[in-house]
This record gives C-alpha cells, sequence and structure tokens, in this order.
C-alpha cells in the first residue's frame, strides 16, 4: 500500500510539473482526485487494511492528497501569473506614442461676423430679436409697402410655399411683428437666414443670412441714422473709417440711402480690393417709411424712426478678405479653420 501510494505521488507529481496549460491542471486532479481517481480507488481498497493498521495507511492517503492539492495550486497560480505576464507583454502600450489629435469645432466666419455685429449694437442698447424663417406675404411685403404687384413679389425673386405663405426674403417681418406688439420705443436688430430665387455663384445664394436694425422713438430723425451707422463702420472696420451717404430707394423707407465705407485695406486711394474707387458698399438704411409705420398701428406724427440692412456674408468676406462667398457654404475644415 505504501509503495503503491508513492508511486501515485510520483507520477502525479510528474504531471503536474509537465503541465503547461490550465485544463490540462484539472485533468490531472480529476485523474487523481476525483470520484474514479486513483487516490480514491486506494482509498476504497480500506476495506482490505487491518484495522490496525487503517489509521497509518488512512494518513498516509490523505498526506498524498494534500501534497497533490498543494502541488495542483501552486502550478495553477504559476500557470495564471505567466498567462498574465504574456497578456501584459502583448498588450504593452507604448505612453511615448504622440496623442492622437482631437478635432474640436470652429466657429464659421459668419458667425464670427455676427458675433462682432451684435456686440457693437448691443453695446449701444439694441435688443437681438429673431422670427420665423416660412413667413406670410403680410409680413414680408404688405406690411413693408411692398404692394400686390411690386416686382420684388416676382416668383424669380420669391420662394413662395403658397399664395400666402413663403420663405422670407428679408428679416424685415421680424421688426413689422415687433412694431405690431405695440411696446414703443424700440431698438432693436434682427439678424437671420433669408431667401431668394438666385443662382449660385462669387456674390450670390439661394439662401444667405441678414442682419437688419430698427429704431422708432420720437424725434429720431436722419442725424441719428448717420451718426449710428457711422458709430458701426468705425467699430467694424476701425476709427479711420470714412463714411458715405448716397441717395437711394427701398419701398419701406423715406428718404433711403447706400453707405459707402472707404476701404480699409488702401484707405480710399484706389486698390484691387474697392475695383479703384476707395469706397466699399456696406449696407441701406433710411427713414421709416410713414406707410409702414401707420400699417402696424404706429402713429408717424407722433413716432418716426429708421432702419437699415446689411448682408452678413458680405461684412464676413471683406473682413477676412474672402473672394468668393460659395467658399462659406462648403464647410471644409482646411478653410473654416483659419478664421
Ligand atoms: C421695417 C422698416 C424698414 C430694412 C432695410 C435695407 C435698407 C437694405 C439690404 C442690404 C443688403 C438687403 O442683404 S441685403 O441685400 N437691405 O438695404 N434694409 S433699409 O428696412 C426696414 C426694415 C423693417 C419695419
Amino acid at each position: 500500500m505504501k509503495e503503491k501510494l508513492e508511486q501515485i505521488r510520483q507520477t502525479a507529481l510528474e504531471r503536474i510539473a509537465a503541465s503547461d496549460a490550465l485544463e490540462a491542471l484539472n485533468e490531472i486532479r480529476v485523474a487523481y482526485l476525483g470520484k474514479k481517481g486513483e487516490l480514491t480507488s486506494v482509498l476504497k481498497g480500506m476495506r482490505d487494511v487491518s484495522a490496525q493498521d487503517r489509521p497509518r495507511v488512512g494518513q498516509m492517503v490523505n498526506d498524498t492528497r494534500a501534497v497533490i492539492e498543494a502541488k495542483l495550486e501552486e502550478r495553477k497560480d504559476r500557470l495564471a501569473k505567466r498567462a498574465r505576464e504574456e497578456q501584459l507583454k502583448r498588450e504593452v502600450i507604448d505612453v511615448t506614442l504622440p496623442a492622437k489629435k482631437n478635432h474640436v469645432g470652429h466657429k464659421h466666419p459668419n458667425m464670427i461676423a455676427l458675433e462682432e455685429v451684435e456686440r457693437i449694437f448691443v453695446g449701444m442698447g439694441y435688443e437681438v430679436v429673431e422670427g420665423p424663417e416660412v413667413e406670410y406675404d403680410y409680413y414680408n411685403f404688405e406690411a413693408l409697402n411692398i404692394p400686390k404687384g411690386h416686382p420684388a413679389r416676382d416668383e424669380q425673386d420669391t420662394f413662395y410655399i403658397n399664395d400666402s405663405i413663403l420663405l422670407r426674403s428679408q428679416t424685415s417681418p421680424v421688426q413689422v411683428r415687433t412694431m405690431e406688439n405695440g411696446k414703443l420705443p424700440i431698438r432693436m436688430i434682427a439678424p437671420g437666414r433669408v431667401f431668394r430665387s438666385d443662382e449660385v455663384d462669387a456674390t450670390h445664394s439661394p439662401s444667405f443670412h441678414q442682419i437688419e436694425g430698427l429704431v422708432i422713438d420720437k424725434n429720431i430723425t436722419f442725424a441719428d441714422l448717420k451718426g449710428t451707422l457711422e458709430e458701426f463702420a468705425r467699430e467694424l472696420f476701425g476709427e479711420d473709417t470714412r463714411v458715405k451717404f448716397r441717395p437711394h430707394h427701398f419701398p419701406f423707407t423715406e428718404p433711403s440711402a447706400e453707405v459707402d465705407v472707404s476701404c480699409f485695406k488702401c484707405h480710399g486711394k484706389g486698390c484691387r480690393f474697392c475695383k479703384g474707387s476707395g469706397w466699399i458698399e456696406i449696407l441701406g438704411c433710411g427713414m421709416v417709411h410713414p406707410n409702414v409705420l401707420r400699417m402696424s398701428g404706429i402713429d408717424p406724427e407722433e413716432y418716426s424712426g429708421f432702419a437699415f440692412g446689411v448682408g452678413l456674408e458680405r461684412i464676413a468676406l471683406l473682413k477676412y478678405e474672402i473672394d468668393d462667398m460659395r467658399l462659406l457654404y462648403e464647410n471644409d475644415i482646411r478653410f473654416l479653420k483659419q478664421f
């Protein structure tokens, strides 16, 4: 019995030492310590051992079991450790490698220009107001002294949804809605997207952005209009900018004017940028037409006001010296990240 146990012990330990996988260790455990394992069958043979020898032999079987169990555990730990080391070696991370560049978003030149214009007018006490892009014909045209039959209403210029609803062709309907609310005085700018049935080229797009302004109070005169827009131009293009008002016509203002600023590249001498004239056109403006005030419930005998409109893309193109409006709509990150 003793030799038999000694032999079991020896072969078990040899097999354990030679095993190099956790599954193989499990097989060895079953083969020696399992229900039908070799050690278990020795235990079953205890019946034939004399009562006198039984405690000693029993002790020997237990010792053998303990040794095999301890070796199995030890081998298991070693194999697990080796597997972990191999895994770590495989998954090694080189912390000296340069990090992946994270491309964060970038403000669009339109947005930078809009924030600049808003900053200037909010600084003068104006409110920023927004309104719907899908509008009633009434707010877009009728209330702005553009009656039925006016060329601006032509289907070739305006996107109609039906007879009375359209995509706004200017942000003026926002001012009309504000006037209708009846709270006076008004000092507001209305920035937003507008739509015109234009072919795409370097200076046109069927969808672009405007910023329009409106001031209504008692005793507002053309002098207030000139002073405000001069201040705006100086803040936007520099302290030494000069401003020129040229008579013009808009249905919603009377008198009306277009405004040029002295070229901020050549300071008025004439260059490629201002096409040799020394002046650059930036906006349109005028005193709000009495008809427009009356239609929105404001008495033109008591109140007067001025209004103006600028193309946001035009400001962005000028400020950043971009020569093609299409670049503003392509959203090519290589272009956008320059600003
Ligand atoms: C109300 C009364 C009057 C808004 C005005 C302009 C002059 C103007 C153009 C600039 C370039 C449009 O984007 S553009 O093509 N706009 O010249 N806009 S006065 O006048 C108003 C607006 C609302 C109630």
